[in-house]
């Protein structure tokens, strides 16, 4: 028997962490293999987003599949891939902003920010999870606030003016992308207070009955996928 039939075998029908894991590593390389084999069809312009957003999926391809493993193996969080998978996958996000603003003059020094900014977000986000979990509120906070700066550069700063007089193609996208930002994203604090909630003043959040892992795979389901298609039909709309 191969390793895969013997896992398969060993998850339990409630088991909602092995079996979203399993099918988050499917649904990535599918649309990693989608936006790759779609690269060749697109006009020149828009080729390096949709080329972006398959290493972003087949990043997350990869990570998905080491997690399921990880998970199988220890029945623990692979918080440390986790936290790879998105240290690598979310400054590439930052890019797309950055690649359809260009045609309007989005400087590089706009993108440096919102890396920086993602940075900083996930390895205090990481350090509350992992390193000082006893500090959670603290370090989330700060994560918090580094993702507010994100969601104010989309919406209200320098990328949604970009966008704007990009034309209405690209205006749209972005609306599209702020609305992933602002609401697929803060699913993401909803899965760090789950995870972290031992011991702290929200220790009630242990008790809903959802797994931290589940919640962050259904969030990166819907980020990383959702987002990919909003680049790719942003692609096949502006010229
Ligand atoms: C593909 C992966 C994505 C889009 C990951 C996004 C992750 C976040 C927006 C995480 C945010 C967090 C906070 C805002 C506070 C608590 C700690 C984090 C890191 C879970």
């Amino acid at each position: 028997m191969d390793h895969l039939t013997l896992m398969a075998g060993k998850i339990l029908p409630t088991d909602y962490v092995s079996f979203t894991f399993f099918i988050g590593t499917m649904a990535m390389m599918a649309a990693a293999v989608f936006f790759f084999m779609e690269v060749g069809n697109t006009s020149k312009e828009w080729r390096t987003s949709v080329l972006v957003s398959g290493i972003i999926t087949f990043i997350a391809a990869v990570h998905y599949y080491y997690m399921r493993g990880y998970f199988a193996d220890y029945h623990e969080s692979p918080t440390f891939f986790r936290y790879v998978d998105w240290l690598l996958t979310v400054p590439l996000m930052c890019v797309e902003f950055y690649l359809i603003t260009k045609k309007a003059g989005g400087k590089s020094s706009l993108l440096w920010k919102m890396i920086l900014a993602s940075v900083v977000m996930l390895v205090t986000g990481y350090w509350g999870e992992a390193v000082a979990p006893a500090n959670a509120t603290l370090w989330g906070t700060l994560s918090a606030i580094a993702y507010f700066y994100i969601v104010y550069e989309v919406w209200l700063g320098d990328v949604k003016k970009l966008a704007t007089s990009a034309g209405s193609a690209v205006a749209s996208a972005n609306t599209a992308l702020g609305w992933f930002v602002l609401v697929g994203w803060a699913i993401y604090p909803l899965g760090y207070l789950i995870g972290t909630a031992k011991g702290q003043w929200y220790a009630g959040f242990a008790d809903l009955g959802i797994q931290m892992d589940v919640v962050y795979n259904i969030a990166d389901a819907i980020n990383k996928i959702g987002f990919g298609l909003v680049i790719y039909s942003l692609s096949r709309k502006a010229a």
